[in-house]
């Protein structure tokens, strides 16, 4: 039993898929939304995190380092930059009051945090203004004390006073009650070094040089000299805007994005330093996010792209190497997903096999170790054949205060009424 989740507006574990979708507790003024925080532990006290501030970003960066997410077996901890913080909390249209954090009362010390950004997400026919909880975070030494819903209540009541009631967010452990449940699928690219850390085995009928080799991935993008790959830029942000909205629109809930959201998400993470001819090869100071287009050499039309993002591990207590670098499959999205009857001829899955193959090319040009992507979207077509393994995390995403029935985690079409 759920204490906390059981008096929240989420549906309860077991519950029959609805007949129709809709909110779970009706919205409210703000007037009649509780007007006074939730009260805390008496040695602590509510702070708004400014991550505008370099001091305050950095408090943020030594909490999470320290204290979020690890693995089942605590081998690996999430190591998220600041300038990824940054990226990811400061979206357009953020809002101050939703980076909450929670300082001892005496010494200032910040020992707790959670987020919420504001976002569009349509699930099926709905299209709701709600915002995304992230980055929640208790210091190791106060878990299991009841912060955390104390946390979530308080980050609620103000998603509430803005006029926001719903809420997405994903999780790895299972609460009431999940819409899609996805796994983490990984391509192994360093593969001495995945071995050596633990983060991979050479099988029994192989050995590490023939591991090596059967991982070996070229080393220059195929569709860079004659395919039309390079760098996204500014003047691509209407096309890669309109590309983006019609592939996702194949899927049952997915975040849409106006043109200032394209420029942010695939853009602003983008570091110091101008684009050059070759600088996939080499990622610029401050880097967090990948992003790429195929522009159309004759129409200058863009008819596909792909971005991927930077996020380290913490290696906990190894001799030898102490950071995993990881990539992470972002948003892509190519106009052959939209011609009739691609899926079923193979066209689609030769396509992405191109354009994540190409991904995979950089992702290792730029030092990366492992390249990870979800079994969402249309990735099932790819991850197989371009030896991406199943990873034994799992990835729950969840609706607050909205009901729908489960949505296949791999399903592209089907699943949108
Ligand atoms: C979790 N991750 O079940 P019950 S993901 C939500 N998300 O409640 P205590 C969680 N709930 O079961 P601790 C949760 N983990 O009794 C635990 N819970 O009903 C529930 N880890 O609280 C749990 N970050 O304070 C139980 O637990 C209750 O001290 C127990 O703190 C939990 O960001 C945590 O994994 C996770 O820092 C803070 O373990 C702590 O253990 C920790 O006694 C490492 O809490 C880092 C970590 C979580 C990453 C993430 C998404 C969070 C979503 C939160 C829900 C948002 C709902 C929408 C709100 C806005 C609505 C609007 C509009
Ligand atoms: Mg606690």
């Amino acid at each position: 039993t759920h204490k906390f989740w059981g008096t929240q507006p989420v549906p309860q574990l077991g519950e029959d898929a609805p007949e129709e979708d809709g909110w779970i507790e009706p919205s409210k003024p703000s007037s009649e939304v509780r007007q006074e925080p939730y009260p805390l532990p008496k040695e602590f006290v509510w702070s708004y995190v400014d991550l505008s501030d370099d001091a305050q970003l950095r408090e943020l960066w030594d909490l999470l380092s320290a204290n979020y997410v690890e693995d089942d077996v605590a081998s690996f901890r999430f190591l998220y930059s600041a300038e990824f913080l940054r990226w990811a909390l400061q979206p357009p249209g953020w809002i101050k009051e939703w980076h909450l954090g929670v300082r001892v009362a005496s010494n200032k010390k910040l020992v707790a945090f959670i987020s919420a950004i504001p976002i569009s997400v349509r699930v099926r026919a709905n299209l709701l203004h709600a915002s995304e909880v992230n980055f929640l975070c208790v210091h190791k030494k106060l878990r299991s004390k009841r912060l955390a819903p104390v946390l979530i209540k308080e980050v609620t009541r103000q998603c509430n006073l803005r006029g926001v009631f719903q809420a997405l967010y994903t999780v790895g452990v299972v609460l009431p009650t999940p819409v899609s449940t996805c796994r983490y699928n990984h391509r192994c690219l360093n593969i001495s070094k995945l071995v050596n850390i633990g983060f991979t085995h050479v099988p029994s009928n192989m050995t590490l040089a023939r591991m090596i080799l059967i991982h070996k991935v070229p080393d220059r993008p195929r569709l860079l000299d004659h395919g039309g790959l390079r760098e996204m830029e500014e003047k691509d942000i209407p096309q890669v805007a309109d590309l983006y909205s019609r592939y996702m629109k194949r899927f049952g809930m997915y975040l849409e994005f106006n043109q200032d959201e394209v420029r942010h998400h695939f853009l602003s993470g983008r570091g110091e330093g101008p684009g050059s001819k070759d600088s996939w090869k080499k990622p610029r100071q401050g880097q967090v996010v990948w992003s790429y287009v195929i522009e159309n050499p004759k129409t200058h039309k863009i008819t596909d792209f792909f971005t991927f993002y930077s996020l380290p591990s913490t290696i906990i207590g190894h001799p030898k190497h102490d950071v995993l670098n990881a990539a992470y499959l972002y948003y892509y999205a190519t106009e052959t997903a939209l011609e009739d009857g691609a899926e079923e001829d193979g066209r689609l899955k030769k396509r992405l096999e191109e354009l994540i193959g190409d991904a995979l090319i950089i992702a290792d040009q730029s030092k990366f170790d492992v390249f990870n992507g979800l079994s969402l979207m249309d990735n099932v077509q790819f991850l197989k054949d371009l030896k991406f393994g199943l990873g034994d995390g799992l990835l729950n995403y969840y609706l607050f205060n909205w009901r729908t029935a489960p949505l296949a985690g791999m399903a592209p079409v089907g699943d949108v009424p």
